[in-house]
């Protein structure tokens, strides 16, 4: 594991200030203010991307008649995405990166082409700033599979690492088999490595996929080997409902390599080499045809000045976004509005039985934001508690206008934007321009 210290000397400083900043934490991630080199210019919402990026693993199980072994390409999509998920940054960038904490109502689109699949669409939504939730649908109509989910996180500090607890759920469902549903838990992580420049993600704990058509998988996480002395190991058992002794399969291995798995009959074969996992190309439009509300236009010049390793042209070109949406925020509770979300809805738990059933299946909370084991003592009312949900009508009726010169698709949603610009301002509202960077940080 990481032991070199990885900090540029010209950032050294400021690094220092970031690791003292750690030691007075206070919950919540984004605040922290971090030197270029640990800037990722990339938003949060992208990161619902890395749940697709394998058409054919994504694809898999709907075409997979058999319950069982359609319940096993889902354990496989589900393996098969970790690695994209939680180690490309580290692999591709050499350590993990804080990403770009993204806005209210920011969102981020695109889409995957494929000639046997045809398309696959993803849609990703900032739907809460306080505290910072995603919500995203992914989807591919041709073969009649949807993917939706939202997640946050809620951080803690250890004595060398950052505990991440990871609330919200993924849901799979497949229409050809009567909208079969699987419901998916999110593992929590910790982030290593900090001390030395150059942080990374390890996951812990455990996570469920619990479907409908009865079957449950209970993934437990181990980083340093715990299981097969490698790092990024994980250890499944899927058993059938109500029968948790029974076990049916045991996978085990790495989440980012090779995985092996093995029958009640104690007969083991190769399950997933995650490296073979082919990583399709998510296709974005020109940032120039985006809105001023999809991320990459929102924060190009964030983005650029992140390239650049520009210490102050960071913090003026992120100023410029936060104190927007403080003053929008200021103008919303003086008017007693509410941001209007573009293509989710926020569900009580009460009415959705489906997903009561899955959690208590799983043995989850249900609501509570949580995606944790019953063990942890979540407080949960089903009557209060609720979960983001994607909505298709939505969707088709709130269209993105890039072109404020088209007229023929109104999008709402700009025009509350334009409204709140216009309002009076509030006394006060760029009163508490919060000034806490550390110079040389973001
Ligand atoms: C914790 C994390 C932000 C959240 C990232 C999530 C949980 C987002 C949803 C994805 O589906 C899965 C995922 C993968 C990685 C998670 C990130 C790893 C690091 C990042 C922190 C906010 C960065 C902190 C960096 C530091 C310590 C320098 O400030």
């Amino acid at each position: 594991m990481a032991t070199e210290n990885k900090v540029p000397a010209s950032q050294s400083g400021s690094w220092t200030s970031f690791l003292k900043s750690i030691a007075s934490y206070n919950g919540d991630l984004a605040s922290l203010t971090a030197p270029p080199f640990i800037l990722s210019p990339v938003s949060l919402t992208e990161y619902s991307k890395f749940w697709a990026e394998s058409t054919s693993e994504f694809v898999a199980p709907t075409l997979e008649q058999d319950p069982e072994q359609r319940f096993l390409k889902v354990v496989r999509w589900f393996i098969g995405t970790l690695r994209e998920q939680y180690c490309s940054r580290n692999e591709k960038l050499g350590s993990e990166k804080k990403p770009l904490n993204p806005f209210l109502g920011e969102v981020f689109t695109g889409y995957w082409d494929n000639a046997e699949y045809g398309r696959t669409v993803l849609v990703s939504e900032q739907v809460s700033h306080h505290p910072p939730v995603t919500g995203y649908a992914i989807w591919n109509d041709d073969n009649k599979v949807q993917l939706q989910g939202y997640n946050g996180i809620k951080a803690s500090l250890s004595t060398s690492a950052i505990s991440v607890r990871q609330y919200g759920h993924a849901v799979l469902t497949l229409d050809s088999f009567g909208g079969e549903k699987y419901l998916i838990t999110l593992p929590a992580l910790h982030i290593e490595g900090i001390l030395f420049g150059s942080p990374y993600v390890e996951l812990e704990g455990k996570s469920f996929i619990q479907s409908t058509s009865g079957y449950k998988a209970t993934i437990e996480y181990s980083g340093k080997g715990y299981f097969s002395g490698k790092k990024n190991t994980f250890k499944a058992k899927i058993t059938p409902e109500g029968k948790p002794n029974d076990t049916l399969y045991t996978i085990s291995g790495q989440w980012s390599g090779v995985s092996k798995i093995k029958d009640a009959k104690g007969k083991s074969t190769t399950f997933l080499d995650s490296k073979d996992v082919v990583v399709n190309q998510l296709q974005v439009k020109p940032t120039e045809e985006q809105s001023e509300l999809e991320s990459r236009r929102a924060w190009a010049s964030v983005a650029d000045a992140i390239t650049q390793g520009n210490y102050e042209l960071i913090h003026q070109e992120k100023s410029k976004l936060e104190v927007e949406q403080r003053v929008f925020r200021k103008r919303e509770e003086r008017d007693g509005k509410t941001w209007p979300r573009r293509w989710f809805a926020q569900t009580l738990v009460k009415d959705e039985p489906w997903y009561e059933q899955l959690s208590e299946k799983a043995g989850v909370v249900a609501g509570a934001s949580a995606s944790s084991s019953s063990s942890n003592a979540v407080k949960a009312d089903r009557n209060t508690d609720t979960n983001w949900r994607f909505d298709r009508t939505l969707y088709e009726q709130n269209v993105i206008k890039a072109d404020k010169n088209d007229t023929s698709k109104p999008d709402e949603i700009f025009n509350y934007v334009v409204e709140l610009r216009n309002e009076d301002p509030v006394a006060g509202e760029l009163d508490d321009d919060k000034g806490s960077l550390v110079p040389g940080t973001a």
